[in-house]
C-alpha cells in the first residue's frame, strides 16, 4: 500500500509530490491531463496571463530554482507558465510519480482493519483502484468548467470553447464572427485578441466587471537580477503580506485625504499596480464609502477609454469594486471602440438559446461562426464533489457539504479522515498569491503527516466542533469586508444548486498561516489523533 495519492499536478500536486518524496514517503498521483500544469494546461486561451507578478507567483521551496529560471514578462503568460512548471516536474524528477491521462473518479474511506491500517480506496477512470494510507486532493480551485445549460446549445452549428478547456493547436478565429458569452477575467482577457483576429465579435455580457490596466512589460534583466539578489527578503515579505505578496498595506483611509490627493493616488495605482489597485487605501474593501471613491475612479476611466457613451453605460459596474474578483486586463476597454465589436447586454434581454446560426436573444439571432464561453468554473468545491468521496460509514462529501462546505482551516473535513485539501474551502486560496498558498499548505500537511508517521499513529480526522467554530469565524471575517455582500463565484452564486456562503478565508494570509501554527503547537487541536 501506498503512503500517499496526490489528486492532480497543478502546483499543488507538483509541489506536493516533490516534498513528501522527499520526506521519504511513497508517492503517486494521478492527472487528467496529458502534461503538469493543472490551469495552466488547460487554458490556452488567447491572452491568458497571471494577473499575480511573475516573480512572485513561482516556487520558493528551492533557492537554485528560482535563481535559475528568467522571467521575460512582468506578468507572465500562460505558455511561460506552463513551461515553468514541465521544468520544475523535469528538475526534480516528479514525472515518474505521476500517471497522467488518468482522471480520480471516486475514492472511499476504509476503516482500520486487522490486515491494514486506515486507508483510502481510490479507482480512477481506466478502471482501475490504488490503495494508499492518506489522500491529498490538489485537484484546483478553478479547474471545473461551468458551461451553461443554454437551450439549444448543442444545435450550433459552428464550433464552440470554453476557455478553461481550449484546444492545444490554438484556434484560428481568421475571417469568422466570434460570439463570446462572459466578461469575467478570462473574457477580458481573450476579447481583444480575438477581436483583433476575427471578422466580428459580438460580446454577450451579463454583468459588467472592473478591470484595471496590466501595464505588462517585459522584464529588465537588472530588474530581475535585482529580485533574485533579495530573493530571500522578498519571500520573507511575501509571508508577512495579506495576500501573500511583499506590499506593505496602505495605512491610511481613502476617505482621510484630500480629493486631489486621492484622485493622485487612484492615478498612479490605476497606471502601475494592477490588481493590488483595490488596497490603494486601507478601507476600500471594509468600508462602502471608502469604496465608491475607487469604484467612482473606475466608472470614470470607462467612459473616458470607451467613445460610445450608451456602450460604455453598459460596461460600468454599478456594485463596489473588489467585491466580485477584480480583472486585469490590456486594452480591453477601447476594444469596444473598434467597428467589429459589438456588446450585448444580456442582463436587460437574457439570451433565450442557441441555434444553428448563433445566438438567439429575444427576436434577434446574432449569427456567428464559432462561440466562446468565457463562463467560468465551479470554483473551489467544484474538483473536489466531482470526485465521488466516501468518508467514514459511506459518507460522501455531497451529502456533508450539502448545506455549504466546512473543512477545518481548509484543510481537512470531519468525517474523511486521512484526506487533506490544498486550499479547501475555509483556506485564503483564491484571495492570494495561490503558490504561496500552496506551498504553505503542501508543507502544514507534510509536518502533520510525519507527525502522524513517527508516532506510529493510524489516522488523523478534524473534529466537528472546530470545523464548525473555523466556519464562523470564516463567516464573520467575511461580513467585516465588502465582499461577503456580493454574489460571486466566491459564493457559489454563479452555479445554479450551489449552496451560498463565502467560501474562501478573507483573513489574510499571515493571520492564517499563525491559525494553522497555533494548531499544532497545541498538539494538533482540533484534530482526532488515533
Ligand atoms: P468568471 O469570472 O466566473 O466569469 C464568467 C463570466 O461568464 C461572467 O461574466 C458570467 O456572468 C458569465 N456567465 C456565466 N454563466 C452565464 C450564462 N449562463 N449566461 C451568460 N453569461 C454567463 O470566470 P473566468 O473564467 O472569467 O475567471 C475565473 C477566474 O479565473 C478569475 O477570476 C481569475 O481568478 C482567474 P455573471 O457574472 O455570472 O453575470
Amino acid at each position: 500500500m501506498l503512503d500517499l495519492i496526490v489528486v492532480g499536478a497543478g502546483f499543488a500536486g507538483v509541489y506536493a509530490v516533490h516534498k513528501f518524496r522527499r520526506l521519504g514517503f511513497s508517492v503517486h498521483a494521478f492527472e487528467a491531463g496529458d502534461d503538469v500544469g493543472g490551469t495552466w494546461y488547460w487554458n490556452r486561451y488567447p491572452g491568458c496571463r497571471c494577473d499575480i507578478e511573475s516573480i512572485y507567483y513561482s516556487y520558493q521551496f528551492d533557492d537554485d530554482l528560482q535563481q535559475e529560471w528568467e522571467w521575460s514578462e512582468r506578468y507572465a503568460s500562460q505558455p511561460e507558465i506552463l513551461s515553468y512548471i514541465r521544468h520544475v516536474a523535469d528538475r526534480f524528477d516528479l514525472r515518474r510519480h505521476i500517471q497522467f491521462n488518468t482522471r480520480v473518479t471516486a475514492a472511499r474511506f476504509q476503516e482500520a482493519s486487522a490486515d491494514a491500517p486506515s486507508h483510502w480506496t481510490v479507482t480512477t477512470d481506466d478502471g482501475q483502484t490504488h490503495r494508499a494510507r492518506f489522500c491529498v486532493m490538489a485537484s484546483g480551485v478553478l479547474s471545473t468548467p461551468s458551461l451553461p445549460d443554454i437551450p439549444g446549445r448543442d444545435s450550433f452549428a459552428g464550433e464552440s470553447y470554453h476557455t478553461g478547456q481550449w484546444p492545444h493547436q490554438g484556434v484560428d478565429f481568421r475571417g469568422l464572427k466570434v460570439a463570446v458569452i462572459g466578461t469575467g477575467s478570462s473574457g477580458i482577457q481573450s476579447i481583444p485578441l480575438i477581436a483583433e483576429q476575427a471578422a466580428h465579435v459580438t460580446v454577450f455580457q451579463r454583468t459588467p466587471n472592473y478591470a484595471v490596466p496590466a501595464s505588462n512589460r517585459p522584464l529588465d534583466p537588472h530588474e530581475l537580477r535585482e529580485v533574485k539578489f533579495r530573493y530571500r527578503e522578498i519571500r520573507a515579505a511575501s509571508k508577512k503580506g495579506f495576500t501573500a505578496l511583499p506590499f506593505k498595506p496602505a495605512g491610511r483611509s481613502a476617505l482621510a485625504v484630500s480629493d486631489a490627493e486621492r484622485e493622485e493616488v487612484y492615478e498612479r495605482w490605476w497606471r502601475n499596480y494592477g490588481l493590488a489597485f483595490q488596497g490603494a487605501f486601507a478601507d476600500l474593501l471594509f468600508s462602502e464609502d471608502a469604496n465608491r471613491t475607487a469604484s467612482d475612479f473606475v466608472r470614470g476611466k470607462i467612459r473616458e477609454l470607451v467613445d460610445d457613451e450608451e456602450v460604455a453605460d453598459l460596461l460600468t459596474p454599478d456594485f463596489p469594486l473588489g467585491c466580485r474578483r477584480m480583472c486585469v486586463d490590456t486594452d480591453y476597454y477601447p476594444t469596444y471602440n473598434r467597428d467589429n465589436v459589438t456588446l450585448v447586454d444580456i442582463r436587460r434581454e437574457p439570451i433565450d438559446g442557441i441555434v444553428p446560426e448563433g445566438v438567439r436573444v429575444g427576436e434577434t439571432v446574432h449569427a456567428v461562426d464559432a462561440i466562446v464561453f468565457a463562463t467560468g468554473y465551479d470554483a473551489i468545491t467544484g474538483a473536489l464533489l466531482a470526485v465521488d468521496l466516501r468518508g467514514r460509514d459511506g459518507l460522501s462529501l455531497e451529502e456533508k457539504w450539502a448545506e455549504g462546505p466546512r473543512a477545518y482551516l481548509g484543510l481537512a473535513t470531519q468525517g474523511f479522515p486521512n484526506l487533506f485539501m490544498v486550499n479547501g474551502p475555509g483556506s485564503p486560496s483564491v484571495l492570494i498569491n495561490m503558490v504561496t498558498g500552496i506551498e504553505q499548505h503542501v508543507d502544514w500537511i507534510a509536518d502533520c503527516l510525519v507527525h502522524v508517521r513517527d508516532r506510529g499513529l493510524d489516522a488523523i480526522e478534524a473534529k466537528a466542533r472546530e470545523e464548525e467554530d473555523w466556519a464562523a469565524h470564516n463567516d464573520e471575517v467575511a461580513q467585516q469586508s465588502i465582499r461577503g455582500n456580493c454574489a460571486s463565484w466566491y459564493t457559489g452564486a454563479n452555479i445554479p444548486g450551489k449552496p451560498g456562503g463565502f467560501m474562501p478565508y478573507v483573513g489574510g494570509f499571515p493571520t492564517y498561516a499563525e491559525h494553522c501554527e497555533r494548531v499544532v503547537e497545541n498538539g494538533y487541536r482540533g484534530f482526532d489523533l488515533t
